[in-house]
């Protein structure tokens, strides 16, 4: 009865105290255990923070925007994450994969690291026109596209990471 009486912010609150007391005497997972927020706008799932930007846009330029906000394309690197967004952002967007050096040959990049994830859907990618060189993603995986098609862009960057 004890705990239904209990409101549960007051159980939050009270759970936080202790997460931080014992951060404070030194504890070494704490910085693991704890992780900073996410700016101000930004939707957080693990160690990523992410947003969508207003408009859609064409491959290149949604790049570019996420730079200039400090931030880079979205690379889902797992089924958990591209349902997380999907869910939760928007049910189709660009991803930072292309063969826009070599036909055939996809790079996709989490910043400027190298990711070996693939998620493509059956038949693709197609090349479809001879002139689809960029990825978007979506729930049933991966196509590519043209890229000057106009797409939701999701833009990510590592969360903060408090340490005490
Ligand atoms: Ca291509
Ligand atoms: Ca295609």
């Amino acid at each position: 009865h004890l705990k239904k009486m209990l409101p549960k912010r007051l159980v939050v609150g009270l759970i936080s105290l202790c997460l931080m007391i014992r951060c404070t005497s030194g504890n070494e997972r704490c910085g693991a255990s704890i992780r900073g927020a996410c700016p101000l706008a930004w939707s957080q799932w693990g160690d990523k923070c992410y947003k969508q930007l207003s408009e859609n846009l064409p491959w290149a330029e949604a790049n570019q925007e996420c730079i200039k906000m400090g931030s880079v394309l979205v690379m889902p690197q797992s089924q958990e994450e591209t349902e997380y967004l999907v869910k939760n952002m928007i049910y189709y967007f660009w991803i930072n994969c292309s063969d826009l050096q070599v036909e055939g040959t996809w790079v996709c990049q989490d910043g400027t690291t190298g990711v070996e994830y693939r998620n493509w859907r059956d038949g693709e990618p197609n090349n479809g026109g001879g002139r689809e060189d960029c990825a978007a993603a979506g729930e049933s995986g991966w196509n590519d596209v043209p890229c000057d098609d106009l797409s939701p862009v999701i833009c990510q960057r590592p969360a903060p990471q408090l340490h005490f």
